[in-house]
């Protein structure tokens, strides 16, 4: 097996025990070997946080497991997250992303955040738990284009309908256009509560993005020079998902 493929396997292996400092180190080396950082992300990082939602299901691990192996990706994250932002292209719009109230999710946010940056949005972070007061202060803020709500429980995701109902009270629902997305979320739903859009995953968030963008009157450049290398890497990413649905559909 090459350093490689044993790289991928002992950052699996850690994410899933939660050990931080073996995860932190082995991305790094990878890295330093010049490894694909999108490989490292797709093909350690995700799969082993899907195997602990698994675990959780299944009651063999339970909520500080979960825990440590996310503390685990994340450490991992903190190296990746500049390489894959790192594309140079000039910024094509603002976006405002947060976790709703209530809800500390944030990897799947954090992983739209990659993408949405790769492909050259700015991106304002808003972290997780933010209310709906901080939602606007952050609005008249920054008046970002996009903004985009994160939720991964069933009992917070009502709270995009109470965002959007917050933004139409204080007049600047026509200001932006919302995104939503999170492991619950479905279009049907989404559509239900008023946004303007569902992304099911990272890359779907970049190519959702920029249709709002196009429908709010923006003239976004699809296939400037400096984007080709980010769509590449998003197509790499689309393809890498699909094929780990399929085994994990068939295994
Ligand atoms: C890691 C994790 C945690 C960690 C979170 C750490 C962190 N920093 O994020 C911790 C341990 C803190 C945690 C806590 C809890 N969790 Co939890 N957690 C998970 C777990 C294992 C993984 C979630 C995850 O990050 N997935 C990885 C990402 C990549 O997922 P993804 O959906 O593919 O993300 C994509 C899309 O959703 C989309 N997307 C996401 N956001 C957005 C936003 C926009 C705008 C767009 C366009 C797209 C988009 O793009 C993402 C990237 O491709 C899931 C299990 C699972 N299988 O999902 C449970 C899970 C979500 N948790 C669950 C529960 C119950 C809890 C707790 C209530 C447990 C408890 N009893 O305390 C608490 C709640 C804490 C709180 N108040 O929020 C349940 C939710 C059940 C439900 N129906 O509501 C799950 C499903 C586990 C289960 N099977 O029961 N959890």
């Amino acid at each position: 097996m090459s350093r490689h493929e044993e790289i991928k396997k002992e950052l699996y292996e850690n994410t899933l025990s939660g050990r931080a400092p073996v995860t932190e180190k082995l991305t790094q080396e990878g890295i330093d070997l010049g490894m694909d950082p999108l490989e490292i992300l797709f093909q350690a990082l995700i799969p082993a946080l899907q195997e602990v939602g698994r675990l959780f299901e299944v009651g063999e691990y339970f909520v500080p497991e979960m825990m440590i192996s996310a503390k685990a990706m994340q450490r991992a994250m903190a190296i990746l997250q500049p390489i894959l932002g790192d594309t140079g292209v000039e910024p094509v719009g603002k976006v405002l992303m947060l976790t709703v109230k209530g809800d500390v999710h944030d990897i799947g946010k954090n992983l739209c955040i990659i993408m949405l940056e790769g492909a050259g949005f700015e991106v304002i972070d808003m972290g997780v738990n933010v209310s709906p007061e901080r939602l606007l202060d952050a609005v008249i803020e920054h008046q970002p284009q996009l903004v985009g709500f994160s939720a991964f429980l069933t009992t917070t995701m009502p709270y995009f309908k109470t965002n959007i109902e917050a933004l139409e009270d204080a007049g600047l629902r026509d200001k932006v256009k919302v995104m939503v997305g999170g492991a619950p979320i479905t279009k049907e739903y989404a559509m239900s509560v008023g946004a303007d859009g569902f992304g099911p995953d990272a890359s779907q968030s970049v190519k959702l993005a920029k249709q709002l963008m196009v429908d709010m009157g923006y003239e976004i450049d699809q296939d400037g020079e400096g984007e080709s290398a980010m769509r590449a890497a998003v197509d790499a990413v689309q393809d890498l998902m699909s094929k780990a649905d399929e085994e994990h559909v068939s295994g």
